[in-house]
């Protein structure tokens, strides 16, 4: 499954960076994808990951998580 996250805050590619690792060592996380343009990450779920563990490391890495949707 996939899952859509909108992000406040990204700037430049250091952050894409930041928010794709951070998402991407999580448990059960395959993939991210981040898009600075958009303003979104697309994570790839190896198992589903409740949204409040993908709000908070993109939060811990110091961004802002506006909404987040299933694919
Ligand atoms: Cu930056």
């Amino acid at each position: 499954m996939k899952k859509e996250l909108l992000i406040e805050g990204m700037s430049c590619g250091h952050c894409v960076m930041h928010v794709g690792n951070s998402l991407k060592e999580l448990d059960g996380v395959e993939d991210a994808i981040v898009s600075l343009e958009d303003k979104k990450a697309t994570v790839t779920l190896k198992e589903d990951i409740a949204d409040a563990v993908l709000k908070d490391a993109v939060e811990d890495a110091g961004y802002e998580v506006k909404d987040i949707r299933n694919l």
